[in-house]
């Protein structure tokens, strides 16, 4: 059980690049937009959000480390490194945090390599197709688990 109320929001390599390229896939938001949501909707629910990006799978194992007693949960969009990263999905598992899966597209219906994640080993749920708003669907859930948590 945590005594904090702060979400931690990983968003793995690429990410910087939002609404730059892709919109069709990704949406036209940037991240810096999509941050702006989350923290609204966090403080809607009494809740912080410490939401990171980085291009490095140290820096996000790092982060997911620190987290262990810092933050209440952690909402992962891991892009590239969901389909890989072994290193991130021990992390994920030695926080015993609650962990939800996020993505902007539905990699299901998407390349075959898409389809795998390493991540969602560790992941109470997945959420994922629905863009920008997927964060927000994710905070909401996040603070449901964090709630039946306590
Ligand atoms: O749909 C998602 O959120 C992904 O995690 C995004 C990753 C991709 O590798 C995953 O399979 C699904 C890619 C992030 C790349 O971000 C870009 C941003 C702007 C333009 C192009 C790519």
């Amino acid at each position: 059980m945590s005594e904090s109320s702060e979400i931690l929001i990983l968003n793995g390599p690429n990410l910087n690049m939002l609404g730059v390229r892709e919109p069709n896939i990704y949406g036209c938001e940037t991240l810096a937009d999509i941050e702006e949501l989350c923290n609204q909707r966090a403080t809607s629910l009494g809740l912080t959000v410490n939401f990171k990006q980085s291009n490095l799978e140290g820096e996000i194992v790092a982060d997911i480390q620190n987290a262990r007693v810092t933050a209440a949960g952690i909402i992962i969009n891991a892009a590239g490194y969901t389909h890989t990263s072994v290193a991130i999905l021990d992390a994920l598992n030695i926080s015993e945090l609650p962990v939800i899966e996020l993505h902007l597209s539905n990699i299901h219906a998407r390349e075959a390599f898409r389809h795998h994640s390493y991540v969602a080993q560790a992941a109470t749920g997945i959420i994922c197709g629905f863009g920008a708003h997927g964060y927000v669907l994710a905070i909401d859930a996040m603070a449901r688990l964090i709630e039946c948590a306590e």
